[in-house]
């Protein structure tokens, strides 16, 4: 769907979260000025309605997060019927359980979703694992139909995602319980050492080709965590040692041009902690990399 028109939807939730900064994150890309360059790109942006987390009217952070889950599933999905194409601006990674069964749910009449997943964590708890509990730790679990029943069962069915059909890249701060459930389930992951020692390029392609395999569509869940904090400082939790943005830019560059492409979703941007502003340029450059109408549009190889 690389011609269709792309839809900003501002995910304001940073209640999934120890810091709630990235609740602003949204937001502060957009003053940033993200969707002109996105136009800048070729690309017919239009803004939708920021869906905000409401903790006032939960009774705890889980269930806040729940509710939130809802309304973004309930966004993206009305995206997805009007046939435009969802960029979902987090927010912390909360949001992708509402991003991704929104997705799940509107190709679930064709087939299933794929999903390549770049961040530093495995974000594989569920509440029964968690030690900090926060739930920005559980969307994966959730998608895969482990955790907590608000997150596990949007729009009455669970398993929005099969273990083959996701990978995750960049790995390298986690806990054991994490691993325990995505060994169990099967699931691939690179973690930082492989992707360091094969290079990114080698390993999004094999990821792509993975979740490609028996889906009908596909896309990107991003933490921008997953890139090495020197590049991108203002994120909820950096973590040394990431995948660089050089590389990203190059290797992403017209992902989105691949007809099965179905949405983009960017987490984690804390501006609170982004001084000078570079991880806002980081972010913009990069989903202007990967949605761009061309591989070329920026400058960058293919
Ligand atoms: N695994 C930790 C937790 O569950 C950290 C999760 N933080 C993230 N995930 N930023 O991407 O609390
Ligand atoms: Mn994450
Ligand atoms: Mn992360
Ligand atoms: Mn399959």
């Amino acid at each position: 769907m690389s011609n269709a028109v792309l839809h900003l939807v501002g995910a304001a939730v940073g209640e999934g979260a120890s810091d709630g900064g990235c609740k602003w994150g949204a937001a502060a890309l957009r003053e940033h000025g993200i969707a002109q360059a996105l136009a800048a790109t070729g690309r017919t942006v239009t803004w939708g309605d920021t869906v905000t987390a409401q903790p006032m009217l939960a009774t705890s952070r889980l269930n806040a997060i729940e509710g939130f889950s809802e309304r973004l599933a309930g966004t993206v999905a009305q995206v997805l019927r009007q046939n435009q194409q969802p960029l979902v601006l987090g927010g912390d990674h909360s949001c992708a359980v509402g991003t991704w069964s929104a997705v799940a749910e509107h190709l679930r009449p064709q087939g299933a979703l794929g999903l390549v997943w770049i961040d530093a964590h495995l974000d594989a708890h569920t509440p029964d694992t968690s030690d900090s509990q926060a739930p920005h730790g559980m969307p994966v679990a959730a998608l895969l139909g482990h955790g907590s029943v608000g997150m596990t069962d949007l729009f009455g069915w669970r398993h929005k995602l099969r273990p083959e059909h996701l990978v995750i890249i960049g790995a390298r701060s986690y806990e054991p319980a994490e691993t325990a459930l995505l060994d169990s389930l099967g699931v691939r992951v690179m973690f930082m050492p492989e992707v360091l020692e094969r290079g990114f390029a080698a390993c999004f392609d094999e990821a792509r080709t993975r979740v490609q395999a028996g889906t009908v569509g596909w896309g990107i869940s991003f933490d921008l965590d997953g890139l090495d904090p020197r590049d991108a400082p203002g994120t909820g939790t950096p973590v040394e040692q990431g995948i660089r943005l050089a590389d990203a830019l190059q290797v992403l560059a017209g992902c989105s041009q691949d007809p099965q492409f179905v949405a983009l979703e960017l987490t984690e941007y804390n501006p609170l902690r982004d001084f000078g502003g570079q991880t806002a340029q980081a972010a913009t450059d990069l989903v202007c990399s990967m949605l761009a109408p061309q591989a070329n549009a920026l400058g960058l190889a293919a």
